[in-house]
Formats: structure tokens, sequence, C-alpha cells
């Protein structure tokens, strides 16, 4: 492999930061692209302490602007592009419907319009998503399953997704799609479900806080470990031939589950009582009221159910997801704690 640069866009999100650090490992130079702010935001690459890399090169890019695009493709010259910006938060494209659409859904075709005038032989990888599943129309969700978005983050994902796949046939770009189900960390945004309640948890334990405000307790979701999604996403770009792949564990369990666990990380015992809007988790030990729903937090349309089958993943690309939902909660669990007591 000769050229080994890469462009990762949406470098300061969670999986830009450790699919830049898996690519860094694996010897490329990294472009990774960042939208300008007033404050720019790199803890992410600060943690994994490989923002002053030398082949770490952060390059400022607006992804709906499609000569900027050009441009870019120009000047780094990839071997490959993974297009991971978005506005990726659910609750908020019901509030941001045409933002999101113009940044998650065009987002997208302007790197594909870019690289069939540039260099049509880039490869490039699509962050598309078991949202596009949506409404449960099968379960084990698969490669071949029909998709029902709930969502406009989801509509847009799906309309990405299909033009990736019409670049593949129509230009015969190596344009890959990645459907990959939720996947966690302790690089994961506080305002998604699982660091909210990791972080949650750990403040509560440490005092600074009484309790947490949730949701849909009842969603299922299918939660795997971010740091080998991004490894599945490398290896789809070093496949023959293009192509679709789900990346799940296949296992799904509530969001009280997951509350659970992660206060049983932290030595804390749950009782939970009530249904709907009355319910709650007490803490065993102390009596206090510790979870309580806040309707705020429903959406307009929820996606009930997630989980997916990654069979194709493992027979064509040898991947399967290792960590287990307990590790991967503990993990954050233990990772709050540690920010939350040292205050960073
Ligand atoms: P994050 O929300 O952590 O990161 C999203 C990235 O997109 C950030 O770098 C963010 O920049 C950037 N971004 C947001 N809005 C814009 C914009 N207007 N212009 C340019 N960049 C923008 O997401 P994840 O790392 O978790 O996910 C990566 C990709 O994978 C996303 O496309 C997501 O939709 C998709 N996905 C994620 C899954 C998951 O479970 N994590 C599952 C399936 C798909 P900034 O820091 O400035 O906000
Ligand atoms: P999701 O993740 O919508 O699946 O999208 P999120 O963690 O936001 O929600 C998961 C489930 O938890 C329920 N929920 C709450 N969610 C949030 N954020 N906050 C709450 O207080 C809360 N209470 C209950 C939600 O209703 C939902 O059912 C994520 C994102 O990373 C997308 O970009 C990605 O495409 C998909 O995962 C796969």
């Amino acid at each position: 492999m000769e050229n080994t640069a890469a462009i990762v866009t949406g470098i300061t999100g969670q999986d830009g930061a450790y699919l830049a650090e898996l690519l860094l490992e694996k010897g490329y130079t990294v472009y990774g692209t960042y939208r300008r702010t007033s404050s720019v935001n790199f803890w992410r690459m600060e943690e994994l302490g490989i923002e002053n890399h030398p082949n770490l090169h952060l390059v400022e890019y607006d992804l709906t602007d499609l000569s900027s695009s050009i441009r870019l493709l120009q000047r780094c010259q990839p071997r490959e592009v993974y297009n991971l910006a978005a506005q990726s938060f659910v609750g908020v494209s019901f509030d941001q419907p045409i933002t999101t659409g113009e940044i998650t859904g065009l987002g997208a075709v302007n790197l594909l319009e870019a690289i069939r005038i540039v260099d049509s032989t880039i490869r490039f990888y699509q962050a598309s998503t078991s949202e596009m599943f949506g409404k449960v129309q099968q379960v084990p969700q698969t490669e071949a399953t029909p998709f029902y978005p709930r969502s406009p983050y989801g509509v847009a994902k799906l309309y990405a997704h299909w033009m990736t796949i019409n670049y593949r046939e129509s230009y015969n770009l190596f344009a890959t799609s990645g459907i990959l189900f939720n996947h966690e960390s302790p690089l994961r945004g506080r305002e998604f479900v699982t660091r909210k309640i990791t972080d949650g948890v750990a403040r509560i334990k440490r005092g600074k806080q009484s309790h947490l405000a949730l949701g849909n307790l009842d969603a299922k979701r299918d939660w795997g470990y971010a740091k080998e999604y991004v490894e599945g996403m490398w290896r789809m770009l070093q496949a023959d031939t293009p192509d679709t792949y789900v990346l799940a564990t296949n296992r799904t369990e509530t969001v009280r589950d997951f509350v659970t666990l992660a206060f049983k990380a932290a030595d804390i015992e749950l009782r939970w009582e009530g249904q709907g809007e009355n319910e709650t988790a007490t803490d065993v030990a102390t009596g206090k009221q510790v979870v309580v729903i806040d309707p705020r937090f429903y959406r307009p349309t929820e996606v009930e159910l997630l989980i997916g089958d990654p069979a194709k993943a493992y027979n064509e690309l040898g991947w399967s997801p290792a960590t287990s939902l307990e590790s991967l909660c503990k993990m954050m669990v233990e990772a709050d704690l540690v920010r939350v007591a040292t205050g960073s």
C-alpha cells in the first residue's frame, strides 16, 4: 500500500478520535477535519494522546460546501476517506430537521461528488446507522432488512446510505457503507444515554448530583465498544470490493438494564418502582431516589428495538466484537468516577 493518507471527517467526535488513533498506529498520515467554531474542542484526541502526533494534520473544513470538499481532496490526496461528521444526535434532529438533512445527508454527497471529480480511485466509507431500520420490521436486523427510519436523523442517514450505494453502482466508486449499531466508550458525548448515565452515576456516587432524569427506559439497544467498531470501518475499506456491512454485538438490552448495570459498577444497588412517567429507582442503601422520568426526554417517534446480526462482517472481514456490555459499562463508569474526582 503506497499511499497511506486518509481523511477522517468529524475528527473531534468519539469515532473520529478512535479511528485516527488506529490509523496512526497503522502508519497512515491522517487528515482530520473539524468545523470552524469560536472554541475548538480537541479533548478526545488529547485523552488519547494523539493531538500532537507528527502524522496527524487537523484541517478546517465545511462539509456542506462542494468546493471545500474538492480542495480538501486535491490538497490531501488520500487513499481513503472516512465520512464520520454528522449532526449525530437523534433527539436534536427533531428540532433541527433541515440542518440535519444538510449535514448528515447532503454532506456525504458533497464528498462523493468530490471523489468522482478529483480522483475516482479514492476509497470512501459512509457512517451509516441502525437508526435507518427504525420501526421494527424483522429481528435481528441484517444488511437485507427493510428500512423504516423514525427520525429526521434516520431519514438523512438513509439518503446518504443510498447515495453511497448509488455512486458505487453508477460510477464504480469504492463506496462502502457500514451500518453500525450503537457503540459507546468513555469518549462518548454526554448527550447520549449511556454516557449521560455513567456520568450521572459518577456524580451521584461522589455527592455532586442528587439524581438522574431520563426518558424512555424501555427502548432496547445493541451496544458495543466504539474502539472495536472503528477497526471494522478500516477493515471494510481494505476489502477487495465495496459493499454494505452491519457491525453489532447481537445482544440487546433496555435502557433500564444499562442504568442498573451502571449503578452496580459503582456498588449501588437499585430498587425499581412504579411505571411509565412515575417510574423511579431508589438506592437501596440510602433510600434516596436516584432515577426519575422526565417526559422532555421522550422522542416524538421512538426506535423500540435494535439487535444486529454481524455475521457478514465476521465471514467476510473477520470482524467480531469482544467487549461485553458489563465490561463496557464498567469501563465508562470508572472513567467518569476519575473525571468527577479530578474535575476533568
Ligand atoms: P459524534 O457526535 O461524537 O461526532 C460527530 C462529529 O461530527 C463531530 O466531530 C462533530 O464536530 C462533527 N459535526 C457535527 N456537526 C457538524 C457540522 N455541521 N459540520 C462539520 N462537522 C460536524 O459522533 P460519533 O463519533 O459517535 O459517530 C460518528 C459517525 O457515526 C456519525 O456520523 C454518527 O452519526 C455515526 N454513527 C454513530 C454511531 C454510534 O453509536 N456512535 C452508530 C452509527 C452511526 P463537533 O465536535 O464540532 O460537534
Ligand atoms: P440513539 O442513542 O438515539 O440510539 O442514537 P441515544 O443514546 O441518544 O438514545 C438511546 C435510547 O435511549 C433513550 N433514552 C434517552 N436518550 C438520551 N439521549 N437521553 C435520555 O435522557 C434518554 N432516556 C432514554 C432514547 O429515547 C433512545 O431510545 C445513537 C447515536 O449515536 C446515533 O448517531 C447513532 O446513529 C445511533 O446511536 C445508532
